[in-house]
């Protein structure tokens, strides 16, 4: 039996979830953080010392890190597919997981958690401005890098795309102002066009 712990709503288990559905493979996912609670018993810290989500539990094999989840999922179901064989490729696709996890969520959690998980009477519009235009600059990184790829990871979707594409449907979801990319908006729309990524990530932000 294959547990994913974690609600919906995560960016982080939204991978997990969206790679599951990529791979076609039988899951459970289990509600657990924020007004869910769960993360703090000593069951789950048993589980995740980090009190956070998600975590993989397949009979007893246990693993936590969104993306470290996606690699596995990935080399265990689709080698030469969403896990490339071959190690340059791989690299790069793993170059824009890291990139997402260091570098991109970083600059757009703070824009995300003031607007989307904070009341309009509470959000200070100076503040986000900031957080928006940090944000604008990576994604002219991405628009760059997708003028001469069509994924991240070179010409074939990936499970480079899936942490990437996590983190863009938060901007291309949030009521802010978005310059064009058409770089980034043809991938975009590559993406959309997938039932798995429509069903796992693309639902109203919470
Ligand atoms: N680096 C970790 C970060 C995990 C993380 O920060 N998860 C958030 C949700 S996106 C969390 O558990 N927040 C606390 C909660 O939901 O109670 C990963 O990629 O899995």
């Amino acid at each position: 039996m294959r547990v994913i712990w974690g609600r919906d709503n995560s960016v982080n288990v939204q991978k997990v979830l969206w790679c599951c559905e990529e791979l076609a493979i039988e899951y459970k996912r289990l509600d657990a953080g924020m007004n869910f609670g769960v993360v703090n018993t000593p069951e789950y810290r048993a589980l995740n010392p980090n009190g956070l989500v998600p975590t993989l539990d397949e009979d007893g094999f246990v693993l936590w890190e969104s993306n470290t989840i996606v690699r596995y999922l990935a080399a265990t179901h689709a080698r030469g597919g969403l896990w490339p064989d071959d190690p340059r490729a791989r690299a790069h696709a793993e170059q824009w997981m890291d990139w997402q996890n260091s570098t991109y969520w970083p600059a757009m959690r703070p824009l995300f958690m003031g607007l989307v998980r904070t009341e309009p009477a509470k959000r200070d519009p100076q503040a986000l401005e900031t957080h928006r235009l940090a944000v604008l600059k990576l994604m002219e990184i991405l628009d760059a890098h997708l003028q001469s790829h069509a994924y991240m990871g070179g010409d074939a979707f990936t499970m480079g795309d899936i942490p990437v594409g996590c983190g863009v449907w938060r901007w291309m979801g949030m009521p802010i102002e978005r310059p064009a990319l058409p770089n980034l908006q043809r991938w975009f729309d590559a993406l959309a066009k997938r039932p798995a990524f429509r069903k796992a990530v693309m639902q109203p932000l919470s």
